[in-house]
């Protein structure tokens, strides 16, 4: 049962993220889509998914990669778009130091440009280093990099949080790294 959960959290990662027309559905500009609608245009790839099994698997996904609207009638991702999509996320005052979980083969370019947001819309950081290890460890042997994201948002950086905890921010310049 938690595999097939798990099987559908990924397709709904993929649906909400990234190629919501592989199913026919559009995001609105915030993200959203009807629950009703996804329900409805999913069945074909998903024949197991109903509102309470998709109720289940938002409550339960281990990083919260999915939230309803407040009456419950639109879903969307929290973070991790490739699609364009304006979260419409507050500015917020990150604690001094956030976490940002990597491996060796970037360093050298982590050292010469900083932290990148690449394929995504920001780049992450972790608010502790257990969260930030196992983001590196996607990729291999972690390597845990301090972010001084105090004095960078006391300088002006503008820093975001998730629905699930995620902090967000632009690009973060090498000198405020602790390599
Ligand atoms: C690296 C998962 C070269 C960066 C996780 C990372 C997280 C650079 C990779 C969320 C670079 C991008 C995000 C530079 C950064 N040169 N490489 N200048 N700057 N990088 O996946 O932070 O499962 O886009 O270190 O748990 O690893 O999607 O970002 O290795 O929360 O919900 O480029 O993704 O969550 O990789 O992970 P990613 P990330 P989900």
């Amino acid at each position: 049962m938690k595999t097939n959960n798990n099987q559908i959290s990924k397709f709904l990662s993929l649906i909400l993220r990234h190629t919501p027309d592989k199913i026919g559905i559009q995001l609105d500009e915030n993200g959203w889509v009807d629950v009703s609608e996804l329900l409805h245009k999913i069945k074909k790839y998903q024949p197991t998914l109903n509102l309470k099994l998709l109720k289940e698997i938002v409550a339960t996904n281990d990083k919260k990669r999915f939230a309803f609207n407040e009456d419950m009638t639109k879903i969307r991702a929290s973070q991790g778009h490739s699609v364009s999509v304006e979260l419409a996320y507050e500015a917020k005052q990150p604690p001094a130091f956030l976490y940002h979980g990597t491996v060796a083969k970037f360093m050298s370019a982590i050292k010469e440009n900083g932290l990148l947001k690449m394929n995504r819309h920001h780049v992450h950081l972790s608010e502790d280093r257990i969260t930030a290890t196992r983001v590196g460890e996607r990729r291999g042997k972690p390597i845990i990099l301090t972010v001084r994201s105090g004095e960078m948002h006391a300088q002006g950086a503008a820093f975001f949080q998730s629905e699930n905890g995620v902090w967000l921010t632009d690009h973060v310049l090498p000198e405020y790294i602790e390599f």
